[in-house]
């Protein structure tokens, strides 16, 4: 029997279902934080929803991006989301550069965005502060974003808390468009996963894990063997007591990131892991047990992951079918804010 196709399923059928639209930049091989705070609702979901989830290249360019390494690390994490349970039947997962709606609907809109809300955006204060040289394509990111989302009308938009601040400017435009020139877009409402919600540094607790960090003993990577694995989460900074509970003083950040990631991968409730603890000697066995779940859980992605890369062309071919499956969507939808606006019909 044949796995029933969501993302081509008739209109009928798709009406049915939720639809679902997410984004994640190829910057870097995957981490626990991405996993456990996106790409694992994504794939839960598969079934029950109509998923688009786009590799946002063009959104990776507004920091330098080198070209050989864009290219490798757009089909690694293409490899990657496919690894970790993403079935090209039931989501298109394309790529944003695929799909010329993304570019032109962000032109559309942008010409209506006061710079004062992008000038707001915590992320960009934060990614400005870090370059020498600020260009204007790091500041119109969040216009791109919402593109992304109001060309496919979502009824959830997973993210991570960090990306809140998108979302709702998004709704703002759409709001605004609405307003403008008629009901065209449906407001995107976030959807933000309580445990692992935001996976903290191994090595700096305060800091979110970033697949731009390059510091060792940062991250772990959905590349990652047993043996790195265990070695980052060993030596993850903590702090010099031995309670191993929940809690949101920043000097324990730490083992709070730790009983995160070890209730994310999990399931177990917050009160389940402190009992999971309860007879432990101190932090070391706390790492222990947090480095042996994650291991077991990151084995057979990893296994699957070597064998995609290993045939460049199916992947792109899986790619271009979901690239394919977005334009439909986004086609008709960036006509119609064109034809809403003026623009004479080509
Ligand atoms: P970059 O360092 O390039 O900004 P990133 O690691 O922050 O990358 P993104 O591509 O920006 O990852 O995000 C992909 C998805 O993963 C988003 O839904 C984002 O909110 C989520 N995410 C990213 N980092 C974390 C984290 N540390 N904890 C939980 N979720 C995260
Ligand atoms: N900005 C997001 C990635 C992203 C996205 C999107 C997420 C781009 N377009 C559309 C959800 C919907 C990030 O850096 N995590």
């Amino acid at each position: 029997m044949s796995v029933p196709n969501h993302a081509t399923a008739s209109p009928e059928e798709a009406a049915s279902k939720r639809r679902v639209l997410s984004g994640i930049q190829p910057s870097g091989d995957l981490h626990l934080g991405n996993y456990l705070g996106a790409v694992k609702q994504w794939v839960a979901g598969q079934d029950q929803r109509e998923n688009f989830i786009c590799i946002v290249d063009l959104h990776a360019i507004t920091v330098p991006q080198d070209p050989v390494a864009l290219r490798d690390n757009t089909r690694r994490l293409a490899a990657q989301l496919f690894a970790a349970g993403i079935d090209p039947d039931k989501t298109a997962l394309f790529v944003q550069s695929h799909v010329r709606a993304h570019t032109e609907a962000t032109w559309l809109l942008m010409c209506s965005t006061p710079i004062g809300w992008l000038e707001r955006m915590t992320q960009f204060k934060s990614k400005a502060a870090a370059q020498e040289k600020v260009q204007a394509g790091l500041l119109t990111y969040p216009v791109l974003m919402a593109a992304d989302i109001l060309l496919y009308n979502p009824d959830e938009v997973p993210v991570g808390e960090d990306q809140k601040q998108h979302i709702e400017l998004a709704r703002d435009l759409a709001q605004r468009f609405n307003h403008r020139f008629g009901e065209t877009f449906r407001l995107p409402e976030p959807v933000i996963p309580k445990a692992g919600a935001r996976v903290m540094g191994f090595d700096d607790p305060s800091k979110k894990m970033s697949k731009s960090a390059e510091a060792q003993g940062h991250a772990v990577l959905l590349s990652d063997n047993a043996t790195k694995i265990t070695r980052v989460i060993k030596r993850a900074v903590t702090d010099s007591g031995r309670e191993i509970d929940f809690s949101d003083d920043p000097e324990r950040a730490g083992v709070n990131n730790l009983l995160g990631v070890y209730q994310a991968v999990t399931g177990h409730s917050p009160d389940a892991c402190v009992a999971d603890f309860a007879n432990a000697r101190g932090y070391g066995d706390l790492k222990v047990r947090v480095a042996e779940v994650v291991t077991e859980a990151l084995a057979p992605i990893t296994q699957r992951f070597d064998e995609l890369m290993e045939d460049p062309t199916s992947l792109d071919q899986l790619l271009s079918k979901g690239a394919e499956r977005a334009r439909a969507v986004a086609e008709p939808k960036v006509q119609e804010m064109k034809a809403k606006m003026g623009f004479l019909p080509a």
